[in-house]
């Protein structure tokens, strides 16, 4: 089993990721994890907090001249910002002499869509500062740290795993299915909205302008394709054993993620069965997966009964717009209980982009922990053999 739990506040002094079910033995690319950091910081629409920051996470245990012991990994990924919030967020009992930064009255004022209101109820607060900011999207980038962990793991089976950005506001690809793995990795890393089609982008940024302009926020959708997923992972015979289910819920916690969809996603409610299912048929040419029979189409987006079917694996999350508006929504101030506008933080117009890194990252999670649980191991080694055994077999089975 791989799990992971983080910890740290988004103007803290650092964030903590501690990383349990990594197998011996595995390379470990730190370079690679400082790039998904930094694609997460990326994307038109994003605020100034990420020009103060350069992310990089330093493994404080469980790796060993570059490979994993087996042992917990744990990884600390410091906040630059720290310096200017010292006044604000000690730990210690009485503000520590000659604290740096700014003094910031406590926060009364709940955005609407935020966790703000309910935390503040939930944990008996007094001010939401100690809610938002264990709450605040900061939180992701260990979670793409881990992800990044779980991404290299993944290779060892051959799989690989990307995104793109199919929607911002009303601006959207008309049909993301078609964009393919090899479009979709081919999207340059420092291109503004990550989207697989320039026109589309076009007007993305112009929708982000416009809600900028009116101190407003916006969301969208981006879609993960995961390319050589082996077949057979996760399960049908218990709820909590489905692969879509587990990767539903992993999306599902991202922060403004409100909804997830599986290939053709909530579309299937409203077209026949005859244009949602994908034919079974004889390969025409040799065939990327081991099961030797080829799909014309791919609307299951690579699941079939919660288990993976050897096509890629697409499941697209859809994310709410960001709830501090720089032109705030009614609100009341708890403090005294009269109406007043929402409090204003620092923040983001649009994050859809930085969402997709982290949607990779979950999605890699989650693959990680059903190839651990699929092919098992304790060492990389006797994980990959136990793979490819498992893939010969099947290429043998479907052999004509
Ligand atoms: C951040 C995500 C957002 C940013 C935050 C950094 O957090 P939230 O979900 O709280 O809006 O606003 O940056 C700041 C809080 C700031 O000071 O600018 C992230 O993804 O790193």
């Amino acid at each position: 089993m791989l799990r992971f739990l983080t910890a740290g506040e988004s103007h803290g002094k650092a964030l903590v990721a501690i990383v349990e079910g990594v197998p011996a033995g595995l390379a470990l690319d730190f370079d690679a994890v400082t790039t998904d950091l930094r694609r997460r910081q990326t994307g038109y629409g994003r605020g100034r907090r990420m020009a103060i920051e350069s992310d990089r996470a330093e493994p404080l245990s469980g790796v060993r001249h570059g490979r994993t012991t087996g042992g917990p990994i744990a990884l600390l990924i410091p906040n630059k910002d720290w310096e200017n919030w010292q006044r604000t967020m000690y730990a210690e009992p009485e503000m520590p002499a000659n604290a740096p930064g700014a003094d910031r009255a406590p926060v009364t004022r709940p955005r609407p869509g935020h966790a703000d209101l309910a935390g503040f109820v939930k944990y008996r607060h007094d001010d939401m500062r100690d809610v938002l900011e264990r709450a605040s999207a900061r939180e992701t980038a260990a979670r793409v740290a881990v992800g990044a962990i779980a991404r290299q793991l993944l290779r060892s089976v051959g799989a690989e795993v990307v995104s793109h950005v199919t929607a911002i506001g009303s601006a959207s690809i008309a049909q993301p299915l078609a964009v393919t793995f090899e479009q979709a990795r081919a999207i340059p890393v420092d291109s503004p909205l990550h989207c697989a089609d320039p026109d589309v982008e076009a007007s993305m940024i112009a929708e982000i302008d416009r809600a900028r302009d009116a101190g407003d926020t916006m969301g969208g959708s981006f879609e993960i394709i995961v390319r050589g997923v082996p077949p057979g992972l996760g399960s049908y015979v218990q709820w909590d054993r489905k692969l879509d289910g587990r990767l539903a819920q992993a999306l599902m916690s991202i922060p403004a993620i409100k909804a997830v969809g599986i290939g053709l996603g909530p579309a299937v409610a409203n077209i026949p069965g005859s244009r949602v299912h994908d034919e079974i048929v004889p390969p025409a040419t040799e065939h990327r997966s081991p099961i030797g029979v080829a799909r014309p189409t791919n609307n299951a987006g690579g699941l079939e009964g919660g288990v993976t079917n050897g096509e890629d694996l697409r499941v697209t999350g859809y994310m709410k717009p960001i709830s501090t508006l720089m032109k705030p929504l009614r609100s009341v101030d708890l403090a005294t209980m009269t109406e007043s506008p929402a409090a204003i933080e620092r923040s983001d117009v649009c994050a859809v982009p930085a969402a997709a890194v982290v949607g990779e990252a979950m999605v890699a999670i989650v693959l990680a922990d059903a190839v651990i649980e699929k092919f098992g191991g304790d060492s990389i080694e006797e994980l990959v053999e136990n793979w490819k055994r498992f893939d010969e077999t099947t290429r043998a089975r479907f052999a004509r």
